[in-house]
């Protein structure tokens, strides 16, 4: 989408600091981070939210997250996962993307 932030990222246009890249995803450092690691996996193709995300798209991400969390370090002492959806949800970005929380022990509930 060519107003979309995240699908400009992808494309490269708007700069970014990259963890890891494939053909169907890519891992950034979230610019206004909440934690001492807090990286976005966005996938490339741009879907709205997790309600429409193809559900091959949705276990692939998770496939892919051992080796994601083990390159941020956070393998061992956990981590939080956030999907922000909608309004309430707290989304501001409407591109699909997993918050990855860690590197403290982080507070419960999160409002
Ligand atoms: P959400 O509020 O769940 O839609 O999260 C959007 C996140 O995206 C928010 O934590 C800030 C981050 N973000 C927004 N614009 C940019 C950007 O241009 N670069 C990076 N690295 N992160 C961004």
């Amino acid at each position: 989408m060519s107003d979309c932030i995240f699908c400009k990222i992808v494309a490269g246009e708007i700069p970014s600091e990259k963890i890891y890249e494939d053909d169907k995803i890519i891992v950034i450092k979230d610019v206004n981070p909440g934690a001492p690691v807090h990286v976005l996996i966005i996938p490339k193709e741009h879907t709205d939210n997790i309600l429409h995300a193809p559900s091959e798209l949705l276990l692939y991400i998770q496939d892919k997250l051992e080796e994601i969390v083990k390159k941020l370090g956070v393998y061992e002492d956990g981590f939080r996962i956030v999907i922000n959806t909608g309004v309430d949800g707290g989304q501001s970005v409407n591109h699909l993307h997993f918050h990855v929380l860690g590197g403290k022990t982080l507070g419960w509930p999160p409002c």
